[in-house]
């Protein structure tokens, strides 16, 4: 009958993000690793923090509704990418990269596609750089590959990021007038000479 089907969809979306929440627990330990060995083998690590997010039931609507794909299992695992979220959060701008290089040279992750919001900021001002990638799950039915989103910038370009997006939350998106847009625009500059002259600093000392 209807409710047993209505019973086996949940059972089946449930189990499907199971999936990504144990995605997420590896992928969690993998970076957790890294930085502990960073800071046991050398007196620097390029990690700030770290944080991470499954995707909320909402948001992943929203996303859906916003690419016209049906909100069905298959609709989500096929263009949907980001329903596990790292951030990693780094004191310089190098940093960024030498932890992406770190990751490139991993095994139990593919990088599927990266988004160079540094190099071309995004219209607002927002930098960050984005990696689409798939974490490698062990389980005893066999290996499986799932999809994460791993973005990877500055305390400054957070510092923009979070706040801006607390601003567009709380205004509800496309309420922004363009003059508070061009004061955030203004706001993302002045982040970004933060990290310059963080950099010119450090490279004095670097020098010294
Ligand atoms: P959440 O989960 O609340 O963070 P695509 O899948 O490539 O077609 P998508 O996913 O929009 O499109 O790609 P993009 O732009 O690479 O990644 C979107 C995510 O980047 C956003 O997540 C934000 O976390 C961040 N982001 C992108 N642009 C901005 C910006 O202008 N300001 C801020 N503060 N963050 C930005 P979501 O989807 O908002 O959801």
């Amino acid at each position: 009958g209807a409710r047993e089907d209505y019973r086996q969809i949940i059972e089946e979306f449930n189990d499907f993000i199971k999936l990504y929440e144990m995605a997420l627990l590896e992928l969690q330990s993998d970076i957790e690793i890294i930085e502990l060995e960073w800071q046991t083998r050398y007196e620097y690590s390029p990690f700030e923090h770290i944080k991470t997010r499954m995707k909320t039931p909402q948001s992943l609507h929203k996303k859906i509704e916003r690419k016209g794909v049906p909100f069905t299992i298959e609709g989500i695992r096929d263009n949907i990418f980001d329903i596990v979220g790292l951030r990693i959060v780094t004191s310089f701008e190098d940093d960024v990269y030498k932890i992406y290089e770190l990751l490139k040279g991993r095994n139990d992750l593919k990088i599927k596609r990266v988004k160079d919001y540094i190099k071309n900021p995004k219209p607002s001002g927002y930098k960050s750089l984005h990696l689409i990638v798939e974490t490698e799950l062990i389980l005893s039915e066999g290996i499986r590959w799932v999809p994460a989103e791993i973005q990877i910038r500055t305390l400054a370009m957070d510092f923009f990021a979070s706040t801006e997006h607390k601003l567009q939350y709380k205004y509800n998106t496309k309420e922004l007038s363009q003059e508070m847009k061009d004061e955030l625009f203004e706001v993302a500059q002045a982040s970004s000479q933060l990290d310059e002259k963080m950099t010119k600093v450090r490279n004095t000392i670097l020098i010294d």
